[in-house]
This record gives C-alpha cells, sequence and structure tokens, in this order.
C-alpha cells in the first residue's frame, strides 16, 4: 500500500541518500515529509519533479506518519523514535541507539527479512554500516559452511561521520596541499593522508563501540549467540565506502570453489576476484552502487577451516539508506 513516510534527519548524508533510494526505487508513497534541525527548515528539496519544503522536527511531526526513516543520530533517535512510534508509526532507526534491546528487530533484508515483522515497540533497527557490509559476504559463506570466528580490520570512509567528516578530509587535504595550517574538529587526529585506529567511543575492554557492534550486532542479524568475532576499526581518508579485510573461519572444511559458488544469484554481493587479471574491489568500485563487492578470496593459511577475504561496500548506501529503505519495502510489500 502506499505509505506516508517521514526522514528525520534528511539533510544529512544518510537522510539525502535515502531520498534518492526513494526516489530511483519508485517506493510507493502516499506522501513525503523532511525533517531536520531548526537551522535547515524552509530549505527546499526537488523530488519526482516536485519541490519539497524541509521541516523542523517536534514532538508533533509524526501525525498521519505510517513509515519515519530516523538518520539524526543516536540522540534524537532516543529522544523522537518513542514519540514516533506512539503516535502509531512505524519507526526504521539508523542509530545505534536501540540495537540491543530484545523487542527491536535488527534486520539486513538479505539475512532475517522475516524479523522487520516483529515489532512490538514499533521500531526496527538499521544495523552498523561495518556489520552490514561484512555480513552481506559472510552470511552465504555461512549457509554454506557454518560460520564459527570472525577476525576482522575495516577501512572506513569519512562520510561514516556525516557531512561534516567529509568536509574535515577536504579542508585538510586543500590546507596540506596550499601549505597552510591543517585544523582537527571531527577526528582527534589529522584524517588526510593519515590512519585514525578507533571510531566510536572506548568500552572498558579495550574494544571501541563501533568493533563491538561486529560481535552483537553480527550475533543478532544472523541468531548465531556463540559466534566469536575480533576486530579493529580504522578510519581512512577515503570520502565513501567501507572496506573490511576478513578473516573467517568455519565448523565445516572450506572449499574455495564452493565458496565462489556460494555468491551467485545473491542478491547484493557479487564476486570480483581474479588475481590473474589483477581483478579485485576497492571502495571507488562499490560508491553510488547497491552492490557490495567480494575479492582476495583465499584458503587462510594461519587459522584451520578458514577464507581469507576483502569486503567492499557502500556504507551510505547499503550500509544505511538503502538497507533501511529495504526494511520499508518490507513494510510496504505486507
Ligand atoms: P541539519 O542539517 O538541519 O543540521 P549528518 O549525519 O550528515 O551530520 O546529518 C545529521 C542530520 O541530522 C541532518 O539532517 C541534521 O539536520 C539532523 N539533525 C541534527 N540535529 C538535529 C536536531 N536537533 N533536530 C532535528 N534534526 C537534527
Ligand atoms: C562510521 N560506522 O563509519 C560509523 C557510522 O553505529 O551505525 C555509523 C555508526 C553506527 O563512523
Amino acid at each position: 500500500k502506499n505509505m506516508n513516510v517521514a526522514i528525520v534527519g534528511a539533510t544529512g548524508a544518510v537522510g539525502v541518500e535515502i531520498l534518492s533510494c526513494l526516489e530511483t526505487r519508485n517506493f510507493p508513497l502516499a506522501s513525503l515529509k523532511l525533517l531536520a534541525s531548526k537551522r535547515s527548515a524552509g530549505k527546499q528539496v526537488a523530488f519526482r519533479g516536485q519541490t519539497l519544503t524541509v521541516e523542523e522536527l517536534t514532538p508533533e511531526s509524526f501525525a498521519g506518519v505510517d513509515l519515519a526513516l530516523f538518520s539524526a543520530g543516536g540522540d534524537i533517535s532516543r529522544q523522537f523514535a518513542p514519540i514516533a512510534a506512539a503516535a502509531g508509526c512505524v519507526v526504521v532507526d539508523n542509530s545505534s541507539a536501540f540495537r540491543q534491546d530484545p523487542d527491536v528487530p535488527l534486520v539486513v533484508p538479505e539475512i532475517n527479512p522475516e524479523a522487520a515483522f516483529d515489532h512490538p515497540r514499533n521500531i526496527i533497527a538499521n544495523p552498523n554500516c561495518t556489520t552490514i557490509i561484512t555480513l552481506m559476504a559472510l552470511y552465504p559463506l555461512h549457509l554454506q559452511f557454518g560460520l564459527k570466528t570472525v577476525i576482522a580490520s575495516s577501512y572506513q570512509a569519512v562520510s561514516g561521520s556525516g557531512q561534516q567528516g567529509i568536509a574535515e578530509l577536504e579542508g585538510q587535504v586543500r590546507a596540506i596541499v596550499d601549505g597552510h595550517p591543517v585544523e582537527s574538529k571531527v577526528y582527534p587526529k589529522q584524517i588526510a593522508f593519515n590512519l585514525i585506529p578507533q571510531i566510536d567511543n572506548f568500552a572498558d575492554n579495550g574494544y571501541t563501540k563501533e568493533e563491538l557492534k561486529m560481535l552483537n550486532e553480527g550475533r543478532k542479524i544472523m541468531s548465531l549467540p556463540e559466534l566469536n568475532v575480533t576486530c579493529t576499526c580504522v578510519r581512512v581518508p577515503v570520502y565513501r565506502s567501507h572496506s573490511i579485510s576478513v578473516v573467517a573461519q568455519f565448523y565445516k572444511p572450506v572449499d574455495l570453489e564452493l565458496a565462489r559458488k556460494a555468491f551467485d544469484g545473491k542478491p547484493g554481493i557479487a564476486l570480483m576476484d581474479d588475481p590473474a587479471t589483477r581483478t579485485w574491489p576497492t571502495p571507488l568500485d562499490s560508491t553510488n552502487g547497491d552492490t557490495c563487492y567480494v575479492g582476495r578470496m583465499r584458503r587462510d593459511l594461519a587459522v584451520d577451516n578458514a577464507l581469507n577475504l576483502w569486503v567492499v561496500g557502500d556504507q551510505v548506501r547499503k550500509g544505511a539508506a538503502l538497507n533501511a529503505v529495504q526494511i520499508a519495502e518490507l513494510l510496504a510489500s505486507r
């Protein structure tokens, strides 16, 4: 059925991409409301040949709205998602605020679509971007061999920090090339021509919260409570698309040909893997696209029953906006 939809954080990096996904995928809309902070109220945005005006988010914003796609950060979600839900609106929330709530499903449509329909709090959580992209590659292999342990390092683009992350990288590159002093506001150190081995805050065990999302969200999405995950998340001076280097250990013996075939016909994920022709995916290959790519797949030499692989995906798209819109499409289909 056609739905009355609101985007909360419509002017942000993810919000703009949600708008684009709704447009290009021909989402069945009855109406669309764009919500952001007071700063953006009155801003005009083109959509399907019409002009929409951004409105300030208030507790009254959700009257008559069936579905709200939230992407304005955890604080806004914590404050406004329950208000929207109480108004009878189903929330698809991009923040980490509700992901571990047992009454909030955490959904990747290619993996656990049925979970989207069991949402007692009227809130559905969209997983962390690095987790979504990694699982897009690991889930087909899990179905084949049974996933036991994941050892990963991520290479995460600055757009994961929103528009301000993009602006900081661009500003620093310009400053350095022009010989001006570098200013860091978003990141604790210079990101241009550098790497930062901390994403999100530290937990007590020395891991960052971003790293623990891969563990906790991976277990919940794939219903694998025993899954072992260890991860180091690194910010890299790339505008867009996250990359993940993964060693995945399985219960069953792995076979490389079977592993390659595991991706045949699977939506949203494709092999880009041919050493003979130097074929492997880079962040630029997935940027602005819907598909995640796997390359460099090989039997791991150090870990038993394991595959070593390289995954890339557009984290603004499949890692956030597209996944949220796919969840919305599931809801609209019933
Ligand atoms: P605004 O553009 O008006 O600041 P990003 O992740 O790219 O930084 O974007 C964050 C999004 O969240 C933007 O759309 C931003 O709107 C929105 N946002 C930030 N603070 C608020 C707020 N207090 N109320 C509503 N929306 C907000
Ligand atoms: C980043 N992955 O690249 C983060 C942004 O839990 O969804 C999104 C954080 C999250 O900084």
